[in-house]
This record gives structure tokens, C-alpha cells and sequence, in this order.
């Protein structure tokens, strides 16, 4: 049975959905995100950066949404959501899968915690725009990249489908972002993984 540290619209959305695509037996542990906020002391212990989410396997946790993704795929392999190592296709996996986390999800961030990326009230406008701006750069790259692709890795979906349509999922054009229209191939995407079944699951739909 693993055990998911989580939060409403957070990274662990992506972690939700593989556990129901594997069918897997699962807890789920809420927990407060807000900046300065309180956390669940289970978090503190296991993640003391205070972010979600944190998977628990056995005695083992690990944190970080795509290492989280990388290793429930490549645990349960018979579900087919990542390509094996050896696999061509893995390459290209584990790229947009770590460019996602490490890039756009960094953008968002910029929106949500500026504090963390500047000395100082003054600038927090300032942050706050270039994580528009990110935000607008970073989604129209790969939405260059899925052009005439049915899936992110070729015609296969994958966990990296997945991930993709956890971060449309946040954007948020009241917050001045760019509307996922502006980009068709990763809206394609996001739209039919938002039809399987496991998505419906995680919303109870
Ligand atoms: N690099 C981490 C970032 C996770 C992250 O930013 N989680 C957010 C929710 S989406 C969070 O827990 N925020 C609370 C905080 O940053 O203090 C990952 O990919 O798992």
C-alpha cells in the first residue's frame, strides 16, 4: 500500500493519476501548502522543503513529482506508461518529463512564491510578469515540439501525457498567464488525457 503526501492543485496531481492508471492501493495524506503556512508534520519529516508530493513506499519516501513519475512507471511496467530503459523512446521520456519539472513548473513558481526569487517586496511585480512571460516561452516550446505528434513520445501515451496535462491544469489567465488556446498540440493532449478513465477517478467524476 503506498501512502501519497498531497494537496488540491498541486504537483502531486500528476502522482494521483499513475497510482489509478496502475490500480494501485493507496492513502492519501492531506496537507497545507500555503506559503508560511502549517504543513502535516509527516511532510516536515520526510520533506522538510515543505513541498508536496511525497511518496511513501514501505520505509522508503521519496519526493519530487517527476522522480515520484519515473519511479511508479518503471515499478509497475506492465502498465505501459514509460518506455523501458533501452527503449528509444526513453530518451526522449525522461527529457520532457524533467524539462517540464524543472522548467515550466519553476515559471509557475515564480508566480506563486516570488519571495523565493527576489530580495525584496519591491520586485514581487516584476517576478510575477516574467512568470508570464516564462510561462508563455516555455509552453510555446514544447507546444512547437508536439506539432503533428499524437502523443508527447511519439504514438505512444505515456506518463509524460500525464505530467502535461497536471501543468495546463494551472494555468490561470486571471493571474495573466497565457490561455492554453494559445497552444493547440499541448491542449490536444491535455484534453484526451483528461478523458481516461483514471482522471475521472482521481475527480470522482
Ligand atoms: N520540485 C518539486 C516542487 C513541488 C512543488 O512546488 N509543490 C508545490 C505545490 S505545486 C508545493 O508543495 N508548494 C509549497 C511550497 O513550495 O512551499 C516537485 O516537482 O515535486
Amino acid at each position: 500500500m503506498y501512502r501519497l503526501i498531497y494537496a488540491e492543485r498541486s504537483a502531486a496531481y500528476s502522482s494521483r493519476i499513475i497510482l489509478k492508471e496502475i490500480g494501485a492501493d493507496y492513502e492519501l495524506i492531506m496537507t497545507g501548502i500555503e506559503d508560511g503556512g502549517p504543513r502535516h508534520p509527516e511532510l516536515m519529516k520526510l520533506n522538510p522543503n515543505g513541498w508536496v508530493p511525497v511518496l511513501i513506499d514501505g520505509d522508503m519516501a521519496i519526493h519530487e513529482a517527476a522522480a515520484i513519475v519515473i519511479y511508479l512507471t518503471d515499478k509497475h511496467p506492465e502498465c505501459g506508461l514509460a518506455p523501458a530503459p533501452g527503449d528509444p523512446a526513453r530518451g526522449p521520456f525522461l527529457t520532457w518529463l524533467v524539462y517540464m519539472s524543472n522548467t515550466v513548473q519553476t515559471a509557475y513558481q515564480l508566480m506563486y512564491y516570488p519571495g523565493r526569487y527576489c530580495t525584496g517586496g519591491e520586485h514581487t511585480a516584476s517576478v510575477q510578469q516574467r512568470s508570464c512571460e516564462r510561462l508563455r516561452e516555455t509552453w510555446g516550446y514544447i507546444d512547437a515540439a508536439l506539432e503533428g505528434k499524437t502523443w508527447f513520445v511519439g504514438e505512444t501515451f505515456s506518463a509524460a501525457d500525464i505530467y502535461l496535462h497536471m501543468l495546463t491544469t494551472w494555468l490561470s489567465p486571471d493571474a495573466g498567464h497565457p490561455t492554453i488556446d494559445e497552444f493547440p498540440n499541448a491542449k490536444r493532449i491535455a484534453d484526451a488525457v483528461a478523458k481516461r478513465p483514471a482522471v475521472r477517478l482521481v475527480h470522482r467524476l
